[in-house]
């Protein structure tokens, strides 16, 4: 038998265990050793039937993905489909009933589909993940699963990507039942129940799959639905043809036709982008000198200094993993208004079906309120939330280092102030760390963790895991100004207002980002964080600015006017009460006037170039940002933008989308802007070098560890 797969007996029944860790992926020999197992119990007359289980907290997580890379990279040029093993396994003579435990996604849940029976335990999830992947399902899993659930829900499962309980699972009959307590035991007696039964063989069925003029309706739907949702993206599209394909054509022509999709999909730059956010995601919390025995100090209280925006969103994602959460603020009036705003956000979950009332009711009884700094001195973290000035930083870490327990971690929420500084308020600056949460806290995934010159190796580990804990994309970076976000943004959202000086339309510089895959607008991310935040920003380190520099000065005009954006009705976009944007033609009469008053010539631009120099400004800060060691890895700079810049997925972060232009052709752009624009442009030395050998960023490997100044 197979490295991969293992037989044992229950009496008349044949238990088939799949043992590939971590996630039981359908590595090769995998496939090949369930078939061998399948064909083995066919020749066994004791045999009535089989039981297919993982090994492990789960079953198959899907095909394993870094085939896919060795594929597309050329490393690996044979064939990769499972389709002719799971006809093997749904031939059978004997029922196979898969066991499902953990994630049954993508293949995972395609062998599932090929089975005869599928039971699952209660907490189980199946899914068909794979456009988060960039492809489709590949191994039949749009033809079988149609016939299983329908097609509505099919395209929805496809489409979304989003997996299902398994008790969703079993009431649209994807899963004939669910199992309380050994999901083994359960297993072998439904395998017991249904032995001598005649076998039910997915592929044979119809009758879910619907007559054209019932689906017509439907698939037009979902493909207006999917061209509004994923704008520019092919995967979601290729999906519903392909269930289309299955409601049309006899079961092999529509694998031949999925298997085209697929193909098409696979060898897109879009999969391999998202393809590199996957493992990328999965590379950020390993840091080179962190081993990974390194000890994690138990985080199972945290008290939160202010209940702002930020806090009341802190408290919600430790509340809503079940941390108990203490939350501080200086008067009454004020943490009265943060509970409030923390309780309207859980109503509007409510609402939208996301929690319950009795989840919301639990989460709440998480969440103690207090005005005293006493209250803190049992607590194993603190997060301080409170306004962006270093003064007030200062004097609530001495509060903290005055009250709080020895080894409790001490982090700062803030965006932009120096971690070093703020650390040696304290007599303790190992312990004091930087989590930078993305607002709304409570929805945005990204965390950046800023590492201080003396954090000490437990606490960034600990943070590190406890990101993973609260849901959250965790990524480690260095202590300079801006961190690595906010530090590339800058750059970004100033290169957009140089655009609008020179004559193009505020909203002609968004649309061609947006149109480009960006989620929203530099200018409408503005108004949306208020461009008061920017500007108080610009003027606290203007003096940091290199000589000669161009200034930015639009938007110093509008926060001067008092057109701070959404929260006052106008910003480069005027509001409604309900905060929807709309052109106002006060804006271009402004630009004109100020612009003219600077004699800054005006011309046509092209949203091309817009779209050159918001990106390649990204580009170029994240090249010094890699080269300077305050980010570890390309693949962190891409997690960051992706989970938190609203940076499409499917095209990989701004460094490896960088990487698919060339940088040769990178950096003879910025050297271009460098020509035109002056010394903001200056090409990032590690662009220019990589450039010149050929070089990738994603390739790029640092010597050091991360700069200390
Ligand atoms: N292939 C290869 N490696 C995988 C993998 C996979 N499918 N899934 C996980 N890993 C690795 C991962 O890189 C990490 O490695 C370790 O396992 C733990 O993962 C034919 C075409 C299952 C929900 O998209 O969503 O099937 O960093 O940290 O948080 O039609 O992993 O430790 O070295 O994520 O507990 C479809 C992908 C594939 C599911 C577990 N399947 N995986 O989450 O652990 S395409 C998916 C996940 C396909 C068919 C098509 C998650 C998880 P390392 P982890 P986790």
């Amino acid at each position: 038998m197979s490295d991969f797969v293992r037989l044992t007996k229950q009496g008349d029944i044949t238990v088939i265990t799949i043992d590939n860790p971590p996630v039981n992926a359908l590595s090769p020999g995998v496939p090949e050793g369930i078939v061998a197992a399948v064909e083995q119990i066919q020749n066994e007359q004791s045999v009535k039937a089989a039981v297919l289980i993982g090994a492990g907290r789960t079953f198959v997580a899907g095909a394993d993905i870094k085939e896919f890379v060795k594929l597309t990279s050329g490393q690996r040029g044979d064939d990769i489909g499972i389709l002719p093993q799971l006809l093997k396994i749904e031939d059978s003579g004997k029922p196979i009933v898969v066991a499902i435990h953990g994630n049954a996604l993508g293949g995972g849940l395609e062998v599932a589909q090929a089975c005869h029976y599928r039971v699952a335990a209660v907490d189980a999830r199946v899914g068909q993940p794979e456009v988060n992947l960039g492809i489709i399902p590949g191994a039949g899993g749009t033809q079988r699963l149609p016939r299983l659930v329908g097609v509505e829900r099919a395209i929805d499962m496809c489409a979304t990507g989003k997996p299902l309980k398994a008790t969703e699972a079993a009431q649209f009959g994807l899963i004939d039942r669910t199992i309380e307590g050994d999901l083994l035991a359960g297993a072998v007696a439904f395998a017991r129940e249904v032995a001598g039964k005649p076998i039910p063989k997915t592929r044979e069925r119809r009758d879910k799959l619907g007559t054209p003029e019932q689906n017509a309706p439907i698939f037009a739907a979902a493909r207006e639905n999917a061209r509004k949702k994923y704008r520019n993206q092919i995967c979601q599209l290729a999906a519903i043809d392909a269930i289309e394909a299955a409601t049309r054509l006899p079961f092999e022509e529509g694998c031949e036709e999925e298997r085209r999709l697929f193909d098409k999909c696979l060898y897109s730059n879009q999969s391999k982008a998202q393809i590199h956010i996957f493992f990328a995601e999965r590379e950020v919390p390993k840091i080179p000198d962190i081993p990974k025995e390194t000890p994690i100090i138990p985080v199972n209280s945290v008290a939160i200094v202010g209940a702002g925006t930020m806090g009341g969103g802190i408290a919600m994602v430790c509340a809503n993993t079940g941390v108990p959460v203490i939350l501080k603020d200086t008067d009454q009036a004020a943490l009265d208004h943060g509970i409030g705003t923390i309780k309207k956000n859980y109503d509007i979950s409510v609402k939208r079906g996301r929690f319950t009332q009795d989840y919301v009711d639990e989460r709440m009884k998480l969440i103690r309120p207090t005005l005293s700094y006493d209250d803190f001195a049992g607590a194993d973290m603190v997060i301080e939330a409170v306004f962006e000035t270093m003064p007030l930083k200062k004097q609530v870490f001495g509060e903290l280092d005055r009250v709080c327990k020895k080894g409790a971690i001490l982090s700062s929420n803030t965006s932009t102030l120096n971690i070093d500084e703020i650390a040696a308020t304290t007599s303790r600056p190992e312990s004091v760390i930087g989590m930078h949460f993305f607002s709304p806290a409570n929805v945005m995934r990204l965390l950046e963790i800023v590492r201080g010159r003396r954090t000490s190796q437990d606490v960034i580990a600990t943070c590190m895991q406890l990101a993973k804990k609260l849901g959250k994309a965790g990524v480690l970076v260095g202590n300079c100004r801006g961190f690595v976000g906010n530090r590339m943004f800058l750059p970004y959202i100033r290169e957009a207002q140089f655009l609008v000086e020179e004559g193009a339309a505020p909203e002609a510089v968004d649309k061609a980002l947006v149109d480009w895959g960006l989620a929203m607008g530099p200018l409408a991310v503005g108004d949306l964080g208020g461009l008061d935040v920017a500007y108080r920003i610009r003027k606290e380190y203007r003096h940091l600015e290199k000589p000669g520099a161009r200034q930015p000065f639009l938007e110093d005009r509008l926060v001067e006017m008092g057109r701070l954006g959404q929260k006052m009705g106008a910003g480069w976009y005027k509001y409604d009460a309900e905060r929807r944007a709309s052109s106002d033609p006060e804006v271009p009469a402004l630009v004109k006037k100020w612009v003219g008053e600077w004699g800054i010539a005006q011309r046509q631009i092209s949203s091309d170039e817009i779209v050159e120099r918001a990106i390649y400004s990204l580009v170029n800060e994240g090249a010094r940002i890699l080269e300077e060691g305050y980010a570890l890895r390309a693949g962190d700079i891409d997690t960051i933008y992706v989970n938190g810049y609203g940076f499409p997925a499917y095209r990989g972060g701004p460094m490896w989308y960088a990487d698919t232009v060339g940088l040769k052709k990178v950096y003879e752009r910025v050297a271009e802007f460098h020509r035109q624009h002056g010394v903001l442009w200056e090409p990032a030395p590690l662009l220019k070098e990589l450039a010149s050998s050929g070089g990738t960023f994603v390739n790029f490997q640092r010597v050091a560890a991360q700069a200390t100044d």
